[in-house]
């Protein structure tokens, strides 16, 4: 598709106390990001994880970075090294993400993990809170790829009220403060092709996990 705005330069947007949407924010790393997922996957496969409620997720994940998140019959969980081979975080990744929370008003983000979503068409979030991380006081910078979503942006209770957000290519949003606790969810993704990412949309949430 022909898009008349892609040389716009990236604008904010505050969405609520502590969460700030950095719009197009990505979209110049876009190629080598992607290039770089490729190689990271090439490593560490996507795969679908089974939820603890034994449903297998319609999101496929991997990692790059120390530590990675995974779910299982045991729950949700962080764990460490376990003696196969992890794509380590690239510096650019790193750097992107940390400026990002910087231009957002986060001047002490380390992040130690990036979790990275792969959505089919169809593939959707439920609503769900992020809490496995030690450091709340630390923000989730999110940096979404190919085909947009509408995110949902809940409350502090399941049941509140949720906005709706599309998510677009190279969109970055920072995460911080009260809204670090919200839940929220991404709703099944449209069919589509990307110019740069085919048939998927990508999602990559930088994290402090320990
Ligand atoms: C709001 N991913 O991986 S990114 C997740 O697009 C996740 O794949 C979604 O939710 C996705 O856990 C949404 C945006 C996001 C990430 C973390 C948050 C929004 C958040 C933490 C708190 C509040
Ligand atoms: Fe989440």
């Amino acid at each position: 598709m022909l898009d008349l705005f892609s040389d716009e330069a990236p604008w904010s947007e505050p969405l609520a106390e502590g969460a700030v949407i950095l719009r197009r924010r990505a979209r110049a790393d876009a190629p080598l990001l992607l290039t770089a997922l490729e190689e990271i996957a090439a490593q560490s496969p996507f795969q679908h994880y089974i939820t603890p409620g034994g449903h297998q997720m319609s999101v496929a994940m991997t990692h790059c970075g120390d530590l990675r998140w995974a779910s299982d019959s045991r729950g949700y969980h962080y764990h460490d090294h376990d003696g196969t081979h992890w794509p380590p975080m690239p510096d650019h990744f790193r750097t992107l993400a940390v400026a990002a929370a910087e231009q957002a008003g986060f001047s002490h983000f380390t992040p130690d993990t990036c979790l990275i979503n792969r959505y089919t068409p169809g593939a959707k979030l439920t609503l769900h809170q992020d809490k496995d991380e030690k450091d709340l006081r630390q923000p989730i910078v999110s940096v979404s790829l190919g085909l947009p979503a509408v995110f949902l942006f809940g409350g502090f209770t399941r049941a509140d009220a949720t906005q709706r957000v599309l998510l677009e290519h190279g969109d970055m949003v920072v995460w911080g403060g009260v809204s670090r606790l919200r839940f929220h969810g991404i709703q099944p993704v449209k069919p589509g092709i990307h110019p740069l990412a085919g048939p998927f949309r990508y999602n990559l949430t930088f994290r402090r996990a320990r």
